[in-house]
């Protein structure tokens, strides 16, 4: 038996790989895609097409191992990394690039993966298998191949009685029984005579087992895929059903027959999918259903364009008329499932867009990078449907897009002329402003604020307002929630580990006609801080909702946890709509201590300049123009006294991001942290 030393090293490489467009799988190519549910999830083993290392046929397939990727809502597919490779496999050869077509069933709690590769000996395709404990592996391959079965694209039925089939392409599409141990045929094997090739030596009669299915059409067939509905099989497989005469060409369809009995004979019903209209000579595909609706799983060689044997798995829905045939199957680059507002939505695989839209790669030699959609003038638009915005509450938009400076476009919900999501103006900001050049082949990732949130799942459509864009992707983002509302009754809670004080009762800022903090004077200040601006200043103790008046200004004031160690008050006033800059802010916190605290000292950063109070006393000031930086500024000894402490700031800024951060310290500059907050 030939050792396999890597085998469980590469298995624990998974990685995820959230999308939802076709292709699904966007980082290597992958095709011949098996589907297929085990424990509640979808596991997809395709083939996995890669370019032929110096040496290999460069216009052939070429497979070196195989991959599994796993999903629980077809939009996000992990991938758990190779589960058998050419090298591992004892009866095949270890530079064969064959390890085409695979399939994977489930029985008695074991994994049985069925494989083509081409043998050590002999010629053409042998099919082995490899068993596992769980779907994603580890695989360990059968020391031989399986008796009887010459070919490619095993597919394997365990039928509603247990009794399972193998059905594999190699002169024509054959099937058979296979024994309760999964890797042999039942019944009995036929030797047939193989054809002698010129030059080469007489080769040994080849046993084959099964039978022909019969009721298929003419014309070239392979990949058989075989499943049961009620009380039906069908037998779906590729098939050229054009004029071949005369040197043409003509592509593979996917086409299916039915039967009422999983051998057949079968009664061919026609198409699923037609032949792609690129050109990519081949398709391959699985049905398979999932949360109760059926899926085609086929491929397309969208990241390989000019060479159709580098390609990529994609889905599509799949319905069924009353009579159990299958309705016709259009590719579509959206695929299926819905998307997360927030994950990067590849608004070129669109659903439907007006008739200029064009989507090109971006980049044609990193195909992977996908493509990108141009909208060429005004009116242009793309839609995407099936985007789920449930978690965006208090969201913005993110887009990555080229275009001239100062175009416009919007984000829309449902329609062309729908509700507009967000705006985006093409603007680059240089450190002396915004400046106007040819951005047209230079990417930018802009950010907009939403004008309105849809609810649950909708469609989005981009809509072009001034001279024509390229969109790559469009994504929407939460902002950092920076506070969270104290609920009425909520206990105390403590200082955080080093410290901090993250409860507070903040006041809406009072507007300042500050330009510059130039003027932050120690007078300056000294008289900004002595000034009234409410009454009962030092010695009220708000609570939520409150109201008081500062000039012509009525504020309110906000019980608030702050999620940081600093307190945004940056964040706090756009949240609350308030003025941002040139503000002075009123904070207030009531403590509660154990007992006595001697010598302990107040140690703050502000961003700008803050005064602080303890139980009236003014206890510290950070003059002058500060950025917040943890223990700028420490007071002299303090008294914590044992019960209530009532602690209150204000800070002053004006063009700048205020905050500030604050705790006791002891003499060894220890956080203080015995005592809980109001
Ligand atoms: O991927 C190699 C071969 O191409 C498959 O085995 C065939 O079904 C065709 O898709």
């Amino acid at each position: 038996m030939r050792k396999t030393p890597l085998f469980n090293i590469v298995l624990c490489l998974t990685t995820t790989v959230a999308t939802a467009q076709n292709p699904i799988i966007r980082d290597q190519f992958t095709a011949d895609p098996t589907a297929r549910v085990f424990n509640n999830k979808v596991y997809l083993y395709p083939s996995h097409d890669i370019v032929p290392p110096e040496g290999q046929r460069q216009d052939w397939f070429c497979m070196a191992d195989y991959h599994v990727f796993s999903s629980e809502n077809l939009t996000e597919w992990t991938d758990h990394g190779m589960i058998l490779s050419q090298e591992q496999v004892p009866w095949g050869k270890a530079d064969g690039y064959s390890m085409w077509a695979p399939d994977c069933v489930e029985k008695n709690g074991k994994y049985y993966f069925y494989y083509p590769n081409a043998p050590k000996s002999g010629r053409g395709f042998a099919i082995g298998v490899a068993t596992a404990d769980h779907p994603e592996g580890p695989f360990t391959p059968e020391a031989e191949a399986i008796k009887g079965v010459s070919g490619i694209d095993p597919c394997v039925l365990i039928d509603n009685d247990g009794k399972a089939y193998i059905y594999w392409s190699g002169m024509g599409i054959r099937g058979a029984r296979l024994k309760d141990n999964m890797k042999e045929l039942e019944g009995r094997l036929q030797e047939v005579k193989m054809p002698r090739r010129e030059g080469q030596p007489d080769m040994p009669p080849m046993l084959v087992g099964g039978q022909q299915m019969e009721g298929l059409p003419d014309g070239f067939k392979e990949g058989p895929f075989v499943f049961r509905r009620g009380d039906w099989y069908y037998l779906t497989f590729p098939w050229v059903r054009g004029d071949t005469s005369n040197g043409k060409n003509p592509t593979e369809t996917l086409a299916y027959a039915m039967s009422k009995s999983p051998l057949g004979p079968w009664d061919f019903k026609g198409i699923i999918m037609a032949e792609h209209s690129n050109g990519c000579w081949t398709n391959h595909h699985s049905l398979v259903e999932f949360k109760g609706e059926w899926y085609l799983f086929y491929h397309h060689n969208d990241f390989s364009p000019r060479d159709d044997k580098r390609r990529s798995v994609c889905i599509e829905r799949v319905t069924f008329n009353a009579d159990g045939t299958i309705r016709e199957v259009k590719p579509t680059m959206r695929g299926v499932g819905v998307n997360k507002a927030t994950e990067k939505i590849e608004i070129d695989r669109y659903s439907v867009a007006s008739t200029d839209i064009t989507t090109q790669l971006i980049d044609t030699v990193n195909t992977f990078r996908s493509y990108q959609a141009s909208l060429p003038r005004k009116g242009s638009w793309i839609q995407y449907n099936d985007v789920d915005f449930s978690t965006i509450t208090d969201g913005y938009l993110v887009v990555c897009a080229k275009a001239n400076a100062n175009t416009e476009f919007f984000v829309r919900e449902k329609s062309a002329k729908g509700k507009v999501i967000a705006k985006v103006t093409m603007t680059v900001k240089s450190e002396n402003g915004p400046f106007r050049r040819d951005m047209s082949e230079q990417w930018l990732t802009l950010t907009a604020p939403l004008e309105y949130t849809p609810k649950g799942i909708t469609n989005l459509v981009v809509t072009c307002e001034g001279e024509g864009i390229c969109i790559d992707w469009v994504q929407f983002k939460n902002r950092p929630k920076y506070f969270t509302v104290v609920p009425a009754g909520a206990s105390p809670m403590r200082p955080d580990a080093l410290g901090f004080i993250r409860r507070w009762m903040l006041l809406e800022p009072i507007k300042q006609d500050i330009r510059s903090n130039v003027v932050f004077t120690n007078t300056w200040l000294g008289e900004a801080f002595s000034k009234t601006y409410f009454k009962d200043q030092l010695t009220l103790l708000p609570k939520e909702g409150q109201k008081t008046k500062v000039g012509s200004q009525t504020l309110k004031w906000h019980a608030l946890d702050s999620e940081n160690y600093n307190v945004k008050l940056f964040r706090f006033a756009e949240k609350y709509g308030q003025q941002t800059y040139g503000s002075l802010f009123w904070a207030v916190t009531v403590i509660d201590c154990p007992e006595d605290m001697p010598n302990v000292r107040l140690a703050v950063g502000s961003n700008g300049a803050s005064q602080w109070w303890l139980n009236g006393e003014k206890v510290l000031l950070l003059e002058g123009d500060r950025r917040m930086v943890e223990d700028d500024g420490v007071s002299p000894r303090l008294t914590l006294q044992k019960g209530r402490n009532v602690l209150r700031c204000a800070v002053i800024n004006g063009p700048g991001l205020s905050d500030f951060c604050v705790r006791f310290v002891d003499e060894k500059g220890n956080p203080v942290t015995n005592y809980t907050i109001q």
